[in-house]
């Protein structure tokens, strides 16, 4: 994929039952294996504590930039091709779920369609997602400000960085 044609943008994955790690490993390897998609860089992996339904057992969320020369409705179809590969079961709004993937930022672009709002509506506010995207990406811009000034507005006393940075989902770290 040449340089010039890519678009640089970042994806949150998360998921709370079965093994979330491995399915996040096995979707970004999914991703990477595209024509038209190229994975720069992984956060960590952070446990943290779920948000809208608390109810529910603790997140395993991370951040990926990735390098694609599609479009974000056609990233955005791939990646729900991803969840559904990994039979991600949409059972309830806001509840437990083996895999998400949502497209947080696609460059610049500001999109508003059915189905698709970029950049993805109130990651600003969520420090699952602000605490990842900061480890990889501290200068990125989310509504005005960068990703690590936001970040430290919020709460984030029950968020824990895993161990191992950044090469979680890569096989051979895998074993
Ligand atoms: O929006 C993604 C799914 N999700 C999450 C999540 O990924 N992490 C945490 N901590 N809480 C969440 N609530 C929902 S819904």
């Amino acid at each position: 994929m040449p340089a010039e044609a890519a678009t640089r943008a970042f994806l949150g994955l998360g998921g709370n039952i079965g093994d979330p790690a491995a399915a996040m490993a096995a979707a970004l390897r999914a991703l990477d294996a595209h024509d038209a998609v190229s994975v720069a860089a992984v956060s960590s992996l952070y446990r943290t504590p779920p948000w809208g339904v608390t109810d529910q057992p603790d997140f395993l969320n991370a951040v990926a930039a990735v390098d694609t020369a599609l479009t974000a409705r056609h990233l955005l179809d791939l990646c729900l091709d991803v969840e559904r590969g990994l039979k991600r079961i949409r059972a309830q709004r806001w509840g437990p779920r083996i895999i998400d993937i949502d497209i947080l930022l696609f460059g610049n672009e500001r999109i508003e369609e059915a189905g698709l709002q970029v950049p993805h509506p109130r990651m600003g506010e969520r420090a699952f997602v602000l605490a990842p995207l900061a480890e990889i990406a501290p200068e990125v811009v989310v509504d005005g400000q960068t990703a690590t000034q936001r970040l430290g507005g919020l709460e984030t006393g029950d968020i824990v960085r895993l161990p191992g940075g950044g090469d979680w989902w890569k096989e051979e770290a895998r074993g």
